[in-house]
């Protein structure tokens, strides 16, 4: 990863919201309707009262300073603008001061469904909303801090596992069943769909360490899914948590692979894996 020139040293820059063009903001448009369509009733509450308490719904991409003054208001948290993914160290600095770094660029329109890179749709629609419930903030910041202390280990994909299956992919359980909070759910259409109705995939009850080795998949629907009971839940178990011992016995590896039932897990759907079997990939 290769710092742009017109980067700072903790690679944020301008948004240049008065760049986008009438397109780009209609590329934002296009794909906000199309996650309207399939949110309400599968994603949790917390997400949708964040996406109005935002305005994220008002039209175009939003912009950062004024969305953030809002932000800052409910829970201290602000936005900055990056050019990309940067650097694991930069990146766990931003969360544990409480800035989320969300990419500036948006795809292109034959991009919709799918891209590598975290541009701005995935990172404010997908992650922002639920900066906005206090429990999931003080996470997210929980998770940075964990994130500086780990660098002296060899720890990072342990830790990179459990943002996976919580900030991007978690479910929880609510008394209208189970509901989306991952980000990389909430801004994929289809992912939408597959991760709370399709009997392919594993849905297992949250603990720490069993999702800490657990392998995923980065370019295709997840084959488990965890799910959390509250967002204290979540929160309470990485501040109890002492991670240093963890680390020392998981030594950076996987024990389980992605489509794995344990014998212990709490199981609330055993996955067919159709989907993974048939190949995957949409
Ligand atoms: N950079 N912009 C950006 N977004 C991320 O989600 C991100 C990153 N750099 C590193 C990183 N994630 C991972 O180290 C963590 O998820 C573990
Ligand atoms: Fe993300």
């Amino acid at each position: 990863m290769q710092k742009p020139d017109h980067a700072r040293d903790d690679w944020t820059i301008d948004q240049g919201w008065s760049n986008y063009t009438e397109d780009e903001h209609e590329v934002w448009n296009l794909l906000y309707k199309r996650q309207m369509d399939v949110l309400p009733g599968r994603a949790a509450s917390e997400f949708m009262q964040g996406l109005k308490a935002l305005d994220l719904g008002k039209g175009g991409i939003p912009e950062f300073e004024s969305m953030s003054d809002e932000l800052e208001s409910l829970t201290g948290w602000r936005v900055v603008a990056v050019p990309g993914l940067v650097p694991d160290e930069v990146f766990f600095d931003h969360l544990a001061n409480r800035r989320f770094p969300a990419g500036q660029f948006i795809r292109k329109r034959h991009q919709l469904d799918y891209l590598q890179e975290p541009d701005v749709f995935h990172d404010v629609f997908g992650h922002v909303p639920m900066l906005t419930n206090p429990v999931f903030a003080d996470y997210m910041e929980a998770y940075g801090k964990g994130g500086l202390r780990s660098l002296n280990f060899a720890a990072l994909k342990n830790l990179a596992a459990l943002y996976w299956y919580t900030v991007e992919f978690g479910l929880i359980r609510t008394d209208e069943g189970l509901r989306i909070y991952g980000a990389g759910i909430v801004s994929s259409k289809t992912e939408s769909i597959f991760a709370l109705e399709d009997p392919s995939p594993n849905r297992i009850g949250f603990g720490l360490e069993r999702l800490m080795q657990t392998d995923y998949r980065i370019d295709d629907f997840q084959q488990t899914y965890f799910v959390i009971d509250s967002y204290e839940q979540l929160f309470r178990a990485t501040v109890d948590t002492d991670f240093a011992p963890l680390y020392e016995q998981m030594k950076g590896q996987f024990a389980h692979s992605p489509e794995t039932v344990l014998s212990d897990d709490e199981v609330l759907h055993r996955g067919s894996q159709a989907y993974a079997k048939a190949g995957g990939r949409f």
